[in-house]
Parts: C-alpha cells; sequence; structure tokens
C-alpha cells in the first residue's frame, strides 16, 4: 500500500547536484524501485498468474487462490517480468505476505525469466495467517533486463490463499554488513579430544601477552592450567589469537570446558566414542544418498521416502535414459548409484573418487597395524543388505561400484568401453525437491577419458576388496576394468566440456594424467601385471610433487593411487620411494599445520580457501594418517587427529562443519530432500554429514550477498541457499568417514 518514494528522491537528488555542483550522495541517489506496482493500489497489472491461480485485488493487496495437488513448487506462480538486474549492485527484495491456512511455504525467487531459469536469490519463508514483512538483500551476477520476480506457491496438497502487498526490489541499496555469531573466544573441537591425543585450542584476543587458561571438568573444578602463546595476527581468519596446548591432561570425562580472558569455551568430551559413532554415521550418510530404492523408515527413522528416478511419473527415470541430442542413439539403464551432493545428478568422476575413498577406509582397516576392520563389519551401517555376510562399507560402496559399471559404453558402439562422465538433469530444479518428484528429463553426457579412468581404478579396487565375498562380482568388475583402462589409452583426452552445466554440475578437467596413473596403480595392486607396473613406474606423476596445499580431490586424483602403491602389499620397484614421497608430503602438512594457530594442515595459496575446503584439510589428514601408518610415528598420528579439531570446532567461526556434532553445527547443507530450512516437514541433513565448508570465491548469490570481502574461514555461511559453501556431498562425507574411521582407531 506504501508508495515507494526512491525515484522522486533519486530525481531531486540529481536536480540538487545540478544545481549546486555537489555530487548527490551515492547509495541513497542511485536506489532504484525495479518493480512496478507493488502496492496493489488500483490493479495487479503487470503482475503475471499460472492459469491455475487466479489472483485478484482484495483490501489494497493481491491475494491469490492457489490450487491444491501441484507437485513443485513453480507449478502454481504470481510473477513480474521485465525486471532490470545490475551486475554486481547490491539489491533489497523485500514484501509483506500471509498465507491461510497457517504454515503454507511461499518460494520468492529473483531470477532469469528465460532459459536457462538461472536464480540468483531465492528464500521461502514458512507464512502465517496474520502476515510479516520479509526483507533481504542479495548481489546481482548478471545485468539484465529479463530479470524475474516470482512468488511459487505449488507442491502442497491441499488448496491455499496467500496475499502479498509491498513488494519491492531495490537496486543500488549499500550492501548488508553480515556479522556471524561466532560464539565464546575459546575455541576448541566441540565434539571430543581423545584421551592420549593431542589436545589444543585457539583464544580470540587483543592481549599481545600471553594469558592464564583453566580446564573445568563438567562440575566446574579446575582440574588443569597454563598459559596461552601468543601467535599474533592469523591469515586465515584475521584475528589476533593465541593457541593453547592442554595435551599433558589425560582423563576421559564429558562436559569440560576451556576458559581464558574471561571467557568459557564451548563444551566438549575427552574419549573415544564419539569417533566410533561418527565413523558409523558419517558412512550411514551414503544409504540416504540413495538413487533408485525406496529408503526405508525403519532403518533411517525420519528419513523414509519413495525410490527416486526409476520410471515412475512424475520422475522420467533413469531405467532408459538418451543421450544428449547427438551425443549418442542408445540408452542406458543407468538406475541406481547415489546422489552426488544436494543435487539429483550422478557424476561418475565424483562417484570414482568417493568410492575409492570408502573402499580405502576399509582397505586401510584390513592393512594398518591400527586398523579394526571388525568395526565395519556386517551390520554395522543398518542398511537393507545388513546380514548378507559382507561388510557393510563394501555393501554400500558397491551400490556406486553397480551404477559406475552401468555407466561404461556398451561393446558394438563407437566407444565401446569408454565411461559417460554424467548423467542429470536437462534443466536446474529448484528446492525442495525429493528425488522422486523430480520431473525433468535425464541424459547421458559424452564419455571422458576422467570418467573412465575412475571407473577402471574403482572396478580395479573392488576386484581385490570383494573376492572373498563374490567372486564373480570380482571378476565382473576387473574386467571391465580392463576394458576402460585399453578405452582410455585409445581415447586419452577426451575430456568434459566446462560450459556442459546445465542441470548439473561440470567437474571438467583438462588432465588426465593423474586419473591414469591411479588407475594403472589399481590395476597393477590388483592383478601384479607388468603391463601396470611399467605404466606406473614411467608415469611422471609418479615422482611428481603431488602433496599440494590443497588436498586432493575429484580432480586432482595422483594421490590415490600413491597412498595406496605406498601401503598396499606389492613387489612394485622402487616402491621404498613411494612410502617416503608420501612421508616427505606428510611433513610438509605438519609444518603448515604447525604455522596455523587453528591447527589444521592447510594453508591455501593467497588465502584462497577452494570449494569444499572441509574435505581437503580431511585429506591432508589422511595423508599425515598414511605417514603415520608407513612410520608409526607418532608426530604424524597427532597430526592427522589434530585436523579434525578444527572440522569439530576449533574455527574462526566456532562451528563444527557435521551435522549433529558439536553444540554448534552446520544443519542447513543445500540439498533437495533435507531441506528443513525451506519446508519443516523435510528433515534435515542426517548426523555425520560434513559441509563443504569455507570457499573464497562465494560462487552463489546469497553467500556473496552475506559474505563479500570475507577472509578465508570466514567464507562460509549454515544456509541452505549457499550452494557454494554449504552443500552436501559424495566425495566430502567419504574424506570424513576415512579419518572419522583412522582417528576412532587411535583410541
Ligand atoms: O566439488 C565441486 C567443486 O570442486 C567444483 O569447483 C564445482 C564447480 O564445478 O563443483 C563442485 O561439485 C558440485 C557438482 O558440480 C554438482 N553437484 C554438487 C557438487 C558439490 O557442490
Amino acid at each position: 500500500m506504501k508508495r515507494r518514494r526512491t525515484i522522486l528522491l533519486t530525481l531531486t537528488a540529481l536536480l540538487g547536484a545540478a544545481l549546486t555542483g555537489v555530487p548527490a550522495q551515492p547509495a541513497a541517489a542511485d536506489e532504484v524501485e525495479q518493480l512496478k506496482n507493488g502496492t496493489f493500489d488500483t490493479t495487479t497489472a503487470p503482475w503475471w498468474t499460472t492459469t491455475n491461480v487466479t489472483a485478484g485485488l482484495s483490501g489494497g493487496q493481491l491475494c491469490a487462490d492457489v490450487p491444491g495437488g501441484t507437485t513443485n513448487r513453480w507449478d502454481a506462480a504470481v510473477g513480474q517480468n521485465d525486471v532490470t538486474l545490475k551486475k554486481g549492485e547490491s539489491h533489497r527484495f523485500s514484501f509483506k505476505a500471509t498465507g491461510s491456512p497457517e504454515g503454507h511455504v511461499v518460494r520468492a525467487v529473483v531470477g532469469l525469466q528465460v532459459a536457462p531459469y538461472d536464480t540468483y536469490f531465492e528464500v521461502s519463508p514458512q507464512l502465517s495467517v496474520s502476515g510479516n514483512t520479509y526483507s533481504y538483500t542479495f548481489t546481482s551476477p548478471v545485468d539484465t533486463t529479463e530479470g524475474q520476480v516470482a512468488f511459487q506457491a505449488g507442491g502442497s496438497a491441499d488448496a491455499w490463499r496467500f496475499c502479498m502487498d509491498d513488494i519491492s526490489l531495490l537496486g543500488g541499496v549499500p550492501p548488508e554488513v553480515y556479522q556471524p555469531d561466532t560464539g565464546p573466544r575459546v575455541r576448541v573441537n566441540q565434539v571430543a579430544y581423545l584421551p592420549s591425543g593431542p589436545k589444543n585450542a585457539t583464544l580470540v584476543t587483543d592481549a599481545t601477552s600471553k594469558l592464564p587458561w583453566q580446564l573445568k571438568n563438567a562440575a566446574g573444578a579446575t582440574v588443569d592450567h597454563g598459559w596461552t602463546v601468543p601467535r599474533g595476527v592469523d591469515v586465515s581468519s584475521g584475528q589476533n589469537v593465541h593457541s593453547i596446548d592442554f595435551g599433558e591432561y589425560r582423563r576421559q570425562g564429558k562436559g569440560f570446558t576451556l576458559v581464558a580472558d574471561g571467557e568459557t569455551s564451548r563444551p566438549f568430551d575427552i574419549g573415544t566414542g564419539a569417533y566410533q559413532k561418527l565413523r558409523l554415521d558419517s558412512l550411514k550418510y551414503y544409504y540416504t544418498q540413495r538413487s533408485g530404492i525406496a529408503i526405508r523408515d525403519d532403518l533411517r527413522p525420519g528419513y523414509g521416502r519413495a525410490a527416486g528416478h526409476l520410471d515412475v511419473a512424475p520422475n522420467q527415470g533413469d531405467a532408459h535414459v538418451p543421450c544428449q541430442p547427438g551425443v549418442c542413439d542408445y540408452t542406458l539403464d543407468v538406475t541406481g548409484g547415489w546422489y552426488d551432493a544436494g543435487d539429483h545428478g550422478k557424476y561418475v568422476v565424483n562417484g570414482g573418487i568417493a568410492t575409492w575413498e570408502l573402499l580405502s577406509t576399509y582397505e586401510r582397516e584390513l592393512l594398518a597395524r591400527t586398523g579394526e576392520s571388525e568395526k565395519l563389519r556386517d551390520g554395522t551401517l543398518a542398511i537393507p543388505e545388513s546380514a548378507n555376510k559382507v561388510p557393510d562399507i563394501l555393501d554400500e560402496a558397491r551400490w556406486e561400484l553397480e551404477f559406475l559399471l552401468k555407466m561404461q559404453v556398451p561393446d558394438g558402439q563407437p566407444l565401446a568401453g569408454m565411461a559417460h562422465h554424467k548423467i542429470h538433469d536437462a534443466q536446474w530444479t529448484g528446492l525442495p525437491l525429493l528425488p522422486g518428484d523430480d520431473p525433468q528429463k535425464r541424459e547421458l553426457h559424452p564419455p571422458s577419458t576422467q570418467a573412465t579412468l575412475n571407473l577402471a581404478a574403482t572396478a580395479a579396487q573392488a576386484a581385490r576388496l570383494y573376492r572373498p565375498y563374490d567372486r564373480a562380482f570380482a571378476a565382473k568388475a576387473l574386467t571391465a576394468a580392463r576394458k576402460a583402462w585399453s578405452a582410455a589409452l585409445a581415447h586419452p583426452a577426451m575430456y568434459a566440456s566446462a560450459s556442459d552445466g546445465t542441470g548439473g554440475g561440470t567437474y571438467d578437467d583438462t588432465n588426465a594424467t593423474d586419473e591414469f596413473y591411479w588407475a594403472a596403480a589399481e590395476l597393477y595392486l590388483t592383478t601384479g601385471e607388468k603391463e601396470f607396473a611399467d605404466y606406473v613406474r614411467n608415469s611422471p606423476v609418479n615422482t611428481a610433487d603431488i602433496f599440494g596445499p590443497l588436498g586432493f580431490d575429484w580432480g586432482r586424483t595422483a594421490a590415490a593411487g600413491r597412498l595406496d602403491l605406498a601401503t598396499v602389499p606389492s613387489k612394485l620397484p622402487g616402491r621404498g620411494k613411494i612410502r617416503q614421497s608420501v612421508v616427505k608430503g606428510a611433513d610438509r602438512y605438519l609444518a603448515t599445520q604447525k604455522s596455523q594457530p587453528y591447527g589444521m594442515p592447510y594453508a591455501p595459496d593467497d588465502n584462497v580457501y577452494d570449494w569444499g575446503s572441509s574435505h581437503q584439510i580431511l585429506n591432508n589428514g589422511v595423508v599425515l594418517a598414511t605417514a603415520y601408518d608407513i612410520t608409526g610415528a607418532s608426530k604424524y598420528r597427532d597430526g592427522a587427529v589434530q585436523g579434525m579439531d578444527y572440522i569439530l570446532g576449533r574455527n574462526a567461526l566456532n562451528i563444527s562443519y557435521v551435522t549433529g556434532y558439536g553444540e554448534v553445527n552446520s544443519h542447513n547443507q543445500h540439498s533437495r530432500w533435507y531441506a528443513h530450512e525451506l519446508d519443516p516437514k523435510l528433515p534435515n541433513p542426517p548426523p555425520g554429514t560434513l559441509a563443504g565448508g569455507p570457499n573464497s570465491s562465494i560462487q552463489d548469490p546469497y553467500a556473496q550477498s552475506k559474505l563479500q570481502g570475507c577472509v578465508g574461514q570466514f567464507c562460509y555461511i549454515d544456509d541452505i541457499q549457499s550452494w557454494s559453501t554449504n552443500e552436501t556431498a559424495i566425495n566430502w562425507n567419504a574424506a570424513l568417514a576415512r579419518m572419522a574411521s583412522f582417528v576412532a582407531d587411535q583410541g
């Protein structure tokens, strides 16, 4: 109802400037209302509705009657097109809304009105009958005159009515200053320190000289004390910090706190139990990521859901998936596997490294001195295959392996033996969207050398690990691995396109030498054959310095080969040197860790935290853990264990990046089905889900609206909209499982 005066003010300001010669104040002068008729005084024009919605004026507002029985939010909507957005400019999007009956959700979106229908900002408040005013600031990532503001109200079983008023999209507003709530300035691992392990904490303070600290038990009695060590300004956070070492205290217990500089830390335990639980929770994560199978509520209370992407409407299904136009003329049954992350895509490259890390978690338990493979035995993960006499972790990994095998181009086709890079929706979908409700067309994307080698590597590794349980499967996997290897040699540079990113991620990579090395290593370790040994030894990757600051990842897979060559028994000439190279890499991560007052083995170049930094930190920990397995030297074990402190709360944001672990933890990860933040009827991610973590490049508009100019560790926000800092992903959780399993073994 309220009329906006911004444009008038702007004109007055400009006139003023012209008359006096004094420049108008930039912030106020540049504020421009981009919506027409947000106040509904006399008409609803130019707002449109989908044909199933009836909208009209009611008491000076727009009211819309929304039908029940639609599937997606966007199936029923009211909106306005031809909205101008200015790249890099802050916009304030505000509106009043009511919903009746109580509790319905409207998805308010600012995006593109034409394909590819990108979303620049979205929010999904739950409306009340009495109504609320909503206001958000975001930065537009584009310049366009084809912007759209839409209120999507579909997806409800019952019919409902929503009314809105005072809708405004104001361009040129000052950027919002976001202040995260970081709680007490004493930063600890909010979960648990091992009784015999390192115990370190970080204090944020202005003080430049040492300060006393006290360790208190749950009853508040001081059980240990000492002095902090001033560390100056920490690059990763920009904070002045001190470190605290209370490793001398070794008594088990719950509810300890650390006190320094008048601040009391969040509580923590000293014990091993949490890691036994985290080892299993981080692995249980995979069952609810499964595609092509109904998730049983008896196995995961609160997470039961219909199967996704079988050929049941509205899904178009993964049982007969065609290629993108022009790519191939066959269809494949690519049902099964895990959804990659918060999207419904399935990608062979990322599926490969994730599967490798789970299989390696198991393989380490078989091989390492402190390994306890019975901790991952049959019946440990509460999955449908529990009680089949196969270790549950192998059952879970097989769910993905079977999918990876299905992605191989069939015999008789021109690229037989290669693996399709990925399969996903033709267009991006919105949130929330249960797997079984995705109406999009699914498509196979061209084969790539990297996908083919991911398949070769993991299928070869599977061949040795499943042999004791299922010889036929092991043989099938090895045949597929050999076929993939030959196909990759014949097509060594088929790279996925960096622009093939509509409806799914690209996972593009223009270097396959690391994947060749990794696949050859796995094929050699399984078969002992000379061809593969020669390939490994002749590969420049075998002696290259591969343990860089960012750690290994889906696109940097050399370490997967190197770590396995170093630990899986073989007669490879030069194996000693390979083992030494891992120890050398670990020495570097130890040095990095010492230089970091927050104690993580991670210091990316120019302090640019990478996408998925949480798992990169864990993967650097894997190198430390492997150096411990190789040498038995406790400094590597302590380094690996200490890396976990950062993940579980000893960080600048004072947050545990693992759902359900630590007093304050990430629990709003970007996901289409753990979308509790958008729809209270849906769950949060299950306990043991790792968040991607700080990402300096903040690619998503939500993070851009809150975190512009953030320093390293601060480039993170626990909001479902922040897909670049706060997604969940199968490769990231694998790093968590690998490290949780190692730490659990060190009790
Ligand atoms: O983890 C991936 C990151 O390393 C890439 O930089 C980014 C852009 O290609 O993609 C990330 O992976 C996403 C994938 O493309 C689609 N599913 C969700 C993944 C996690 O965000």
